[in-house]
């Protein structure tokens, strides 16, 4: 028996490794914070191309539009695990005045992700090809400044912490000197602390750790806001050794140097080390707090204040290519949204009137089976009756007989 279930563990393994784990990572962050070319860094490869356009003002100024755009990667580790990476890059974002509508438009499409599993949950019938589009982290770029967060920051980490696994990256941390990266760094932990920001802090469960695990968690921890060089050059140094780097009058550094940056860290952390982690905290924690909230009819604020869209299924996000938010999509989403929490609520009443129904009926049963066992007893009683007057009657006649 334990042979049969250790080969076909070993069989899902290979299956596994041979289709790849799948994992979707979003990087979210200002226009020119670096995303491109931290993704390009990540993959070591051009996934996504450096944009040099700039978005001018127009007379719509205050409203920049976002877009999501999704490139997929298949990425290989030395022991031949596939990954296929799926990255949500955010052209635009925190371009407007009021950013209030780019966040909705990256939590709309987390919250429609969640959604599209919770159908697909309460189906009959499951579709064989359905694609999970959970986002297992998102990372969040901030420009290095040396100063702690911007306002903007911590409205961003405080909506969407709650809905997804965020962690905060200084991005071109080459150009701080590491004196003012760590103050940096200080600065920005320290506000995370001031206003107790949801962000994604490697949790565990204190019983259930090994020693090393520990290690590595508290280690993390203790690195976060994670600092990144990001590099779209390969160079040859000489010796034949390529490195993605960055010249400098002075000399080449190396993105992946330690004692420059976090990235090779990070790089680890997402793409091995806690890959699983951040999927399974995605499914059993912020997945089901949402699912939770949504069966039971609860809304966040936002959803409260009718800004929730989840309308982007037929959106070309959802296909692999880019997909433009406009006033539209917001009106259509919202109404899909409302049309997605109506089903649910439909369902949850459906199954209500169901159980009321049953148990109505059990009463009933109940009832009958009383009334029966009532005429029954009144049937013996009546029964016994008859046998005393028959045999009353029989006395009578034979004593009237004696008298004769
Ligand atoms: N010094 C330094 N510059 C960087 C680093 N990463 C990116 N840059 C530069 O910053 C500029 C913007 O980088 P992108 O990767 O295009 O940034 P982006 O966030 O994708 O920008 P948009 O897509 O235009 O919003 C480019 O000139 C990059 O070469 C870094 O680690 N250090
Ligand atoms: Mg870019």
């Amino acid at each position: 028996m334990a042979s049969i279930i250790e080969a076909s563990a070993a069989l899902r393994k290979r299956k596994n490794l041979k289709r790849g784990i799948n994992f979707t990572l979003m990087v979210v962050g200002e226009s020119g914070s670096g995303r491109s070319t931290f993704v390009n860094t990540l993959c070591g490869q051009q996934v996504v191309d450096v944009s040099t356009s700039i978005m001018l003002p127009t007379d719509r100024s205050t409203q920049i539009d976002l877009q999501l755009r999704e490139e997929t990667v298949e990425l290989e580790d030395d022991e031949g695990v596939k990954i296929q990476l799926n990255i949500i890059d955010t052209p635009g974002f925190g371009d407007s005045l009021d950013n209030s509508q780019s966040f909705n438009v990256v939590s709309d499409y987390i919250r429609h992700q969640y959604d599209e599993i919770l159908l697909e949950e309460s189906r009959v019938r499951r579709n064989p090809r359905f694609k999970d589009g959970r986002v297992h982290c998102c990372l969040y770029l901030i420009n290095p400044t040396g100063h702690g967060l911007k306002e903007t920051d911590v409205e961003f980490m405080k909506t969407l912490g709650p809905l997804v696994n965020v962690i905060p990256v200084i991005s071109k941390a080459d150009s701080l000197t590491p004196a003012e990266l760590k103050l940096n760094k200080k600065l920005i932990m320290e506000d995370i602390d001031y206003y107790h920001l949801p962000i994604y802090n490697f949790p565990f469960e204190e019983n259930d750790i090994s020693d090393e695990d520990y290690e590595t968690n508290m280690y993390l921890r203790s690195l976060v806001p994670f600092s990144v060089i990001g590099s779209n050059e390969v160079y040859d140094l000489g010796d034949g050794a390529m490195i993605r780097g960055r010249q400098y009058p002075w000399g080449t550094l190396d993105v992946e140097d330690s004692s420059l940056s976090d990235f090779v860290v990070l790089r680890n952390t997402l793409l091995i080390s806690h890959l699983h982690d951040l999927k399974d905290y995605t499914h059993e924690i912020l997945y089901e707090r949402y699912r939770t909230e949504a069966l039971s009819g609860e809304t966040s604020s936002q959803r409260a204040n009718g800004n929730s869209s989840t309308a982007y299924a037929d959106s070309p996000v959802a296909s692999g290519k880019s997909f433009q938010h406009a006033e539209t999509d917001s009106l259509n989403s919202s109404k899909q949204a409302s049309a997605n929490q109506d089903t649910y609520l439909a369902r949850e009443e459906q199954i209500r009137l169901e159980e009321e129904r049953l148990r109505a009926f059990e009463e009933r049963v109940q009832q009958e089976l009383l009334m029966k066992r009532q005429e029954l007893l009144q049937r013996e009683q009546e029964l016994r009756e008859i046998e005393e007057r028959i045999e009353r009657e029989a006395r009578i006649k034979e004593e009237s007989g004696d008298l004769e």
